[in-house]
């Protein structure tokens, strides 16, 4: 298990389901986090000695384990790997929560090739000095651990962060290591992607490139918390694990295997939280007490801080098309940039990826199959020669502003801008369950401006076919692009489509939900799928016949659709607009294939249910506060619903 990567291990974390007995585990939850005291000598002969050191002469590396002292004084552990007999040679640093030690060991062994992950492979082959650090208050370093800890400022009244933990450890790096050449690069995915952008916040010189993968960049718009204001209940495990103790937490016990059952059950997040414990974890109580997007948010937003101070490190983002946990921040940053105009140093690389899938094998997602090992291609051909021109001097590493997989067509693309088109070409919602880029007719004297139904919070629509366990690692990697026909026969899932394309649909870009609807309630989600169906038949891989492929899919809380920062009730029965946007896409519908688009109130239990009434808290509702309603999309000439695709000719 030691070679998890960062989003391998944060997935074990949050969605591992312990065997352990109800008493264990709340006896774990109990134990104070204090400091531990210095263990007494032990009396006695002892087979143990005080200290065990390895002979390393047939090692072809140096391993050192440093406790790096940050400005407060804290120390920070450190696994540094040095090849043997290096001189000037460059080093990458990962700053992580998922345990140095661990991270720094895919197997015993005397030849660093092996001893590093998978994706240090290209690091070990050219010669450079690999360092993991546990990021303070985690597994072996000391002091105390804020879940992704913000800057100093109003959300971090200490004289510490992540930007001066990173410049303190490059400091000392480039001053400790003799075999360095005094730079330094730094990678990590998810929250190792957060660490290494808020390195960029404030720079050491010492740091040349970066690499932030999957960044964790705003938890509330579209990264791990909620994506638009609808809470993701796996944290629900991820939080125990990362903060009920120092080192791994364990997970909360289920009394069933479907985890759409234990989530009806115990009906909201708060709930479920109470009944397990977990209102005694402080970061829970901070997200219970800021569900709307308020400052403790916003000041927290990295784009947003970025793009008001942005670094000249080169850097370059790289995200998951179909990245289950984190598909928000690279591309959102990467835009904030843009819009700062400070492109000029930053990079975009998009894969056809599930969240950290670059660390791993990236011949294929679910059933979909690509041109090769797309992450190799990631690291071997984009990341390596990134890190050898920054930090080695090496030839420029050429790369296009943006690379993007085109899963359709199952190839790379350059682009020397991003996105390639605005999203502008409206695919409109037409009656009889149509879709087409003509503004809709108008309809004929009494006929339905929309269509209708019942979304009703006890039978919620499912993100994945029941049974439904968070802990299945393979099914949630894969969730985004499972086959959409497992819900559009039910009654709760309204379905559009074009007819068959005669000619090809390409999209470059971010699509926007415009969706104009009622309801009988005060608040409601809105789930909006963009799907490309494939033929009915598929002779080059039978399983894909009729497939219907989410390309991009997003939730949507409306209680925030006039602001994100102050929820207000939706008048029932007035027609609403909803206009949200979905994650970025590369994507050519070809011909022969269909456009769809899926709207429904629920993706459970991924997402809360919406009570569909509005109410303070809306992690809070009572269970008389869940209510059925009648869902009415618009599809009328002045009330059009549309998806505004970024069409590129
Ligand atoms: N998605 C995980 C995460 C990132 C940031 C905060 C909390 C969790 C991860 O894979 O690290």
């Amino acid at each position: 298990m030691s070679f998890f990567t960062a989003g391998a291990k944060a997935a074990l974390c949050a969605f591992a389901v312990l065997a352990l007995p109800l008493q264990a585990s709340a006896q774990a939850a109990a134990a104070a986090p204090a400091a531990t005291p210095a263990p007494a000598k032990p009396a006695g002969p002892n087979d143990i000695p005080e200290k065990f050191t390895p002979p390393d002469a047939d090692n072809n590396y140096v391993k050192r384990v440093e406790m790096v002292p940050m400005r407060d004084g804290t120390k920070l552990y450190t696994v540094i790997v040095i090849p043997k007999g290096a001189k000037d040679a460059p080093i990458i640093l990962t700053r992580t929560p998922y345990n140095a030690k661990a991270r720094a060991k895919r197997t015993d062994s005397p030849n660093m090739l092996d001893l590093l992950s998978l994706a240090d492979e290209g690091y070990v082959e050219q010669g450079y000095i690999r360092v993991y650090q546990d990021v303070r208050g985690k597994h072996g370093s000391e002091g105390a651990y804020v879940m992704t800890r913000p800057v100093i400022g109003p959300l971090n009244p200490t004289t510490v962060d992540h930007v001066t933990d990173a410049w303190d450890t490059i400091d000392w790096l480039v001053k400790n290591l003799k075999e360095s050449n005094g730079k330094v690069g730094m990678i990590g995915s998810s929250y190792e992607g957060f660490t290494v952008v808020m390195a960029l916040m404030d720079p050491h010189p010492a740091l040349k490139a970066a690499v932030p993968e999957s960044p964790m960049i705003d938890g509330w718009m579209g990264d791990d918390w909620f994506h638009y204001g609808a809470f993701r209940q796996p944290n629900m495990d991820y939080f125990p694990a990362q903060t009920a103790q120092k080192g791994e937490g364990d997970g909360v016990p289920r009394a069933a295997l479907d985890d759409y059952e234990t989530m009806m059950k115990f009906g909201s997040p708060a709930a479920y939280a109470r009944a397990k414990g977990l209102d005694q974890l402080p970061w829970w109580k901070k997200l219970y007490d800021h569900p709307a997007y308020d400052s403790f948010w916003s000041q927290q937003a990295l784009d947003k801080m970025l793009a008001t101070k942005p670094a000249t490190v080169p850097t370059l983002w790289e995200q998951g098309l179909w990245d289950q946990e984190d598909i928000y921040g690279a591309v959102t940053a990467f835009a904030a940039l843009k819009a700062a105009g400070k492109m000029s140093n930053n990079y975009l690389v998009m894969g056809p990826w599930f969240h950290s899938q670059i660390n791993r094998e990236g011949w294929n997602l679910g059933v979909f199959k690509w041109n090769g090992d797309t992450a190799l291609q990631f690291r071997r051909d984009m990341v390596l020669p990134f890190f050898n021109q920054h930090l080695k001097g090496g030839p420029p590493a050429n790369l296009a502003r943006a690379t993007i997989y085109n899963p359709a067509l199952n190839k790379w693309e350059s682009f020397s801008d991003w996105p390639g088109a605005p999203a502008t070409k409206a695919l409109y919602l037409q009656p009889g369950f149509g879709l087409s880029f003509d503004k809709p007719a108008p309809p004929p004297k009494g006929a339905p401006l929309g269509d209708s139904y019942v979304s009703d919070p006890m039978k919620p629509v499912t993100y994945l076919p029941r049974p439904v366990k968070f802990s299945d690692t393979d099914a949630w990697r894969t969730w985004l692009v499972r086959d959409q026909r497992f819900v559009d026969g039910r009654p709760d899932v309204l379905v559009y489509s074009t007819p068959v394309l005669t000619s090809a649909v390409k999209i470059q870009g971010a699509p926007i939900a415009d969706i104009i609807a009622a309801t009988t309630g005060t608040d409601g989600d809105f789930v909006v799928k963009l799907i490309d169906v494939y033929p009915p038949t598929y002779p080059s891989q039978p399983e894909l016949g009729g497939y219907e492929l989410a390309v991009s899919t997003d939730i949507f809380r409306g209680r925030y659709r006039e602001s994100f920062e102050k929820p207000t009730p939706i008048p029932a029965g007035k027609p609403q607009r909803y206009r949200f946007v979905l994650p970025s896409q590369n994507y050519t519908f070809l011909p022969g294939h269909r456009i769809m688009v899926q709207i429904q109130s629920t993706l459970f239990p991924l997402y809360d249910r919406n009570p569909q009434t509005f109410v303070a808290n809306p992690l809070d509702p009572r269970p008389e506060d869940y209510k059925a309603q009648t869902i009415t999309v618009m599809r009328a000439p002045d009330q059009a619903s549309a998806i505004l695709l970024p069409v590129v000719p």
